[in-house]
């Protein structure tokens, strides 16, 4: 309250020092137009005057001078008219001038001096006086009074009226900023006071009430500071419970304190082509986009809790605007926690080394999914340049930071390792290979395959998903290279360096008790937004890619309405699918034969309300997929070939209900962990249509007991392990 009436103060204070300044000015502007106006008639009234006194004052004649004085001294305006002699004495005078003569007496003399005619306001009268000549004589001196009151009641009245004015507005503007403090400052204040205090006693997670208008920034930074505070608490909570229980499970904090210590406080660096926020341009805005990308749900965790520098290719269309001049920018944009450092390609660079040779030669080389590698000349150059450009990039980061610490991601950058180590033997690397390791004879089809084991060789570690992966790599080093694989490490010998290649299979951030998210949509509600009737609800979720078996998937769902026709009517697949690396010819064929077979079989099968398959081809955020995993009956994850899957653990992780089937395709290193899944081979339709079916009546025992396996294996294998036994291994290696 005090600092209301304090700036209700200050206010009034200006709005009187205007108020006063201006009727100052004015006063006196006036003043002066009125005294200019009586000097005026004053002037020409004493010239006429003094013309029909100069005969009389010159002649001394008394009785006419009286009578010229009572003649026109009663005119309107006039006070009076006196008459002097040369000597200043008067010689007639209006009688109702006797008050104010002896004023009219001290001037008028003063007109028979050097300065001629006078004229002054005293008091509320304003005497001109003019000497008056007879033929070039000087006789005397005519003074006329004029009435003057006027003037003062004129500024008396310009003073009260702007006294008003200034009084009416101090009470209009102090109500007005009453209110405006009232409402604009003083309810939000209120309001983000209480909300503050709850947020400390824990009672609510809610975003602050207050989010528009002046304390918008203050709100969203109140906000940040609410959810470190409740992630904060919730991590001390998780770390007491698992104390308590005596378990030792990894936690983000558990991660952080286990790598400051193995990595003795060094910055870590990932060099991933996927950067984990896209700056996109949408209209005039600029929108963060976390891409769908299992590589991303896996490594950002572990920068979120180690901190560090991510190196990428910057993609998006307004991702230059949002870095600084050397493409760094601190991330999450909401919260910053570590560096992405953006990598700029030219249109060809990207085309050849990302579209060419990463996913239409190796993506297809080591998924044995039926679609033929392309190698071209052209995008192998663009491959070396693209991994020696990042390489530069990562060293410019590095500095001078000594023995760094390198996580290199996935398969484009296989000749990065011994591109690194070359220029900094200190620097401890690993790659991980997030896709399938084909045979050897498969490897070998790459007009290029030496070049590739050698610059992942670089690495101090290479590692898979699965064990079978690495054993296919090392039988493929094996083969083409000139080298000593030690069977019993696991390891390649060559050219004096040691690479250890070891499984890591990758996870997620399994949280239990379950992250709450907002009022989440139930079951009835999704399947109204979908427009369905049904009794049952299937869920895939994809990059749509050809090895992820989604058109194998939809002709499960069809063989299954075939073979068991009471689902027809009763069933909905949705298929929420990410478009991704639409520049590539065979995903936009890719994507054409999914959308006809989800036409195709809903044509069957369809009715007035209802379609078996609903197609939905758009990036999905983490919190929109989330709905669909918990209202699911069961998750369909049916790849032809896929390292790991993360789509699996995903739905696993969000069934805290244990409830819902996964069924998962034994072509996915998922398979070799979650034993509890219904495990299919996508290319049998007639199994995985089965499998549906198992799902729909599996009881809710077996649901419950297969889903509370998968939970607890996840549970304990997250991401953090996952970060923490590569991170270990790395550290532990003797460069
Ligand atoms: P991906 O081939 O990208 O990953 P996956 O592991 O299934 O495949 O991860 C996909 C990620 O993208 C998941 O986090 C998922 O939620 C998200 N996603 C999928 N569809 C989406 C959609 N429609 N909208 C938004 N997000 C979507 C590669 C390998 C995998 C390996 C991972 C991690 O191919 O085998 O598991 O890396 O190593």
């Amino acid at each position: 309250m005090r600092i209301t009436l304090r700036l209700i103060a200050a206010l009034l204070v200006a709005a009187s020092l205007v108020v006063a300044v201006s009727t100052y000015l004015q006063v006196r502007a006036e003043t002066r137009k009125l005294t200019e106006d009586l000097a005026r008639r004053g002037s020409m009234l004493a010239d006429a005057l003094g013309e029909l006194a100069a005969a009389p004052l010159a002649a001394r004649d008394a009785a006419e001078l009286s009578r010229l004085v009572q003649t026109y001294g009663g005119r309107e305006g006039l006070v009076g008219v006196a008459v002097f002699d040369p000597a200043g004495v008067a010689l007639a005078a209006s009688a109702s001038l006797t008050p104010d003569l002896r004023a009219v007496q001290l001037l008028a003399p003063r007109a028979l001096g050097p300065e001629g005619r006078v004229s002054r306001l005293v008091r509320d009268r304003y005497i001109y006086a003019v000497p008056v000549r007879d033929e070039g004589t000087l006789v005397g001196v005519l003074a006329v009074v004029r009435d003057a009151a006027a003037i003062r009641t004129t500024l008396s009245r310009m003073w009260r009226h702007n006294f008003l004015r200034l009084l009416s507005h101090a009470v209009l503007i102090s109500l007005v900023s009453l209110l405006i403090i009232r409402w604009n400052i003083l309810a939000p204040i209120d309001q983000m006071t209480g909300w503050m205090k709850q947020i400390r006693s824990g009672e609510t997670s809610a975003a602050p009430p207050v989010a528009r208008g002046l304390f918008e920034p203050l709100a969203s930074e109140a906000t940040q500071m609410a959810r470190s505070l409740a992630a904060a608490r919730a991590a001390a909570e998780e770390e007491a419970r698992l104390r308590q229980q005596g378990q030792s499970l990894w936690t983000p904090e558990r991660l952080k304190e286990h790598v400051k210590e193995k990595l003795e406080g060094r910055p870590l660096f990932v060099v991933a082509n996927r950067e984990p926020y896209v700056h996109a341009r949408q209209g005039k805005k600029v929108q963060v986009i976390v891409p769908a990308s299992g590589l991303v749900t896996g490594i950002e965790p572990i920068l979120l809790a180690c901190g560090g520098t991510w190196v990428a290719h910057g993609s998006g269309d307004a991702d230059r605007e949002m870095a600084d001049a050397a493409g760094r920018l601190p991330v999450p944009p909401e919260e910053p926690r570590y560096t992405l450092k953006r990598v700029w390609l030219t249109p060809e660079e990207e085309e050849g080394y990302y579209y060419g040779f990463s996913n239409e030669g190796l993506w297809p080389l080591c998924h044995i999914a039926h679609t033929r590698p392309i190698f071209r000349e052209e995008d192998w150059r663009h491959y070396q340049a693209a991994n020696k450009k990042f390489a530069d990039a990562l060293l410019e980061e590095m500095g001078d930071v000594r023995d760094p610490v390198v996580l290199v991601q996935d398969y484009h950058f296989a000749l990065l390792p011994a591109l690194i180590k070359r220029r900094r033997p200190d620097a401890r690397v690993a790659l991980f290979w997030h896709i399938p390791w084909p045979n050897p004879e498969a490897f070998g089809i790459c007009p290029w395959q030496r070049e590739l084991l050698a610059g992942m060789l670089g690495a101090d570690l290479v590692g898979f998903h699965i064990q079978f992966h690495c054993n296919n790599f090392l039988e493929t080093v094996d083969q083409a290279l000139e080298c000593r694989i030690d069977g019993e490490r696991f390891a390649v010998q060559r050219a004096g360096h040691l690479t250890l290649v070891k499984p890591f299979p990758i996870s997620i951030a399994f949280s239990e008790p379950p992250v709450r998210s907002q009022a989440e949509p139930s079951q009835e509600a999704l399947r109204k937004a979908l427009g369905a009737t049904a009794r049952y609800l299937g869920v895939g979720v994809d990059r749509v890619d050809y090895t992820k078996g989604i058109v194998e998937r939809f002709r499960g769902v069809e063989r299954c309405l075939e073979k068991h026709p009471e689902y027809q009517g009763q069933l909905v697949f949705v298929e929420l699918g990410a478009p991704s690396r639409t520049h590539i010819k065979r995903y936009q064929e890719h994507m054409n034969e999914v959308e006809a077979e989800a036409a195709r079989i809903n044509a069957r099968f369809q009715s007035k309300d209802y379609k078996p398959i609903v197609f939905l081809n758009r990036h999905h955020s983490h919190a929109e997929i989330e709905p669909y995993y918990k209202a699911a009956d069961f998750c369909m994850v049916t790849s032809l070939a896929d390292g790991m899957n993360l789509v699996a653990k995903e739905f696993v992780s969000a069934r805290a209900d244990e409830c819902g089937v996964l069924i998962l395709s034994r072509f996915t290193g998922a398979a070799r962990e979650l034993h509890d899944a219904v495990v299919v081979n996508p290319y049998d339709t007639g199994q995985t249509a089965d499998a549906i079916r198992y799902a729909l009546e599996m009881s809710p025992d077996e649901q419950g007991r297969r889903m509370a396996g998968m939970r607890a294996q996840l549970k304990e294998n997250n991401i953090y392990r996952w970060a923490s036994r590569l991170i270990t291994e790395l550290a532990a290696i003797r460069l």
